[in-house]
């Protein structure tokens, strides 16, 4: 990305590892640098993407195909990119987004079983050559995230599924972490909140993103 775009920064990890928690801590922590940020999520982000969303989530659509699944956050994506992500990083923001394409990757590729082609090929077709700056995979057991979340709100639809989903979901993102080192950081997120932030903290300044 060109030095008078904005940074494009995003948050993931499965249920309940505290994505929304410290996407507010994260916020703060970059206007506190002086950087004008914008928070966004997906599946969501626009009118159509958060119809979307509510359609991805809702249990009427339990046995959803997988390919249907897939193609719909690609059609939130797209949206979400021409209307709300790309806009805003041209304008030199931080876009700060709650999940994007490494979800896909480890929920319709790892958890469904999607071939990653499938999900490589749309990405490049919906982004093109952007990827995000630097993706902060909250890591924890997959028993600690669902007891987390489960405290929470009552399960969606994919929140329903069983723990081998989200193992495989979990050693997808892990995955991702080993491949991309440069832009893609895991922090463990099992520890108290206050230890987390102090992780975000350093990652952030070795990226010198606050800088
Ligand atoms: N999806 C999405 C796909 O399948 N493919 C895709 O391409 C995309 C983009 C979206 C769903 O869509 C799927 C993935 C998801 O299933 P979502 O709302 O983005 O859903 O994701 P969720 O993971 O469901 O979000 P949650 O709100 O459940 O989890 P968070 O945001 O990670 O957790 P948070 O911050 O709400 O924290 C949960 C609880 O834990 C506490 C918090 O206070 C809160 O009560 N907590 C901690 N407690 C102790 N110690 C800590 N360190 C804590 N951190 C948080």
């Amino acid at each position: 990305m060109s030095s008078e775009m904005g940074k494009f920064i995003t948050l993931e990890g499965i249920e309940g590892v505290g994505k929304t928690t410290n996407r507010n801590y994260i916020r703060q922590l970059l206007e506190q640098a002086g950087k004008n940020c914008i928070e966004t999520r997906e599946p969501g982000g626009t009118s159509l993407g958060e119809a979307l969303r509510e359609l991805l989530l809702e249990h009427k659509h339990e046995g959803m195909s997988a390919d249907a699944e897939l193609l719909m956050m690609f059609a939130a994506r797209a949206e979400h990119l021409h209307k709300v992500i790309l806009p805003a990083l041209r304008a030199g923001k931080v876009v700060l987004c709650d999940r994007f394409t490494e979800a896909t990757y480890a929920y319709q590729g790892g958890g469904r079983g999607l071939n990653d082609k499938k999900i490589a090929d749309l990405e490049n077709w919906v982004q093109g050559d952007l990827r995000p700056d630097l993706t902060i995979i909250l890591d924890a057991p997959v028993a600690l995230g669902r007891q987390r979340a489960g405290q929470r709100s009552r399960p969606d639809r994919i929140e329903k599924e069983q723990n081998d989903f989200f193992e495989r979901v979990r050693q997808t993102y892990l995955e991702m972490a080993r491949h991309y080192p440069e832009r893609i950081a895991v922090i463990d997120a099992s520890v108290a909140i206050d230890k987390v932030q102090d992780q975000i903290d350093h990652v952030f300044r070795e990226h010198g993103i606050l800088g």
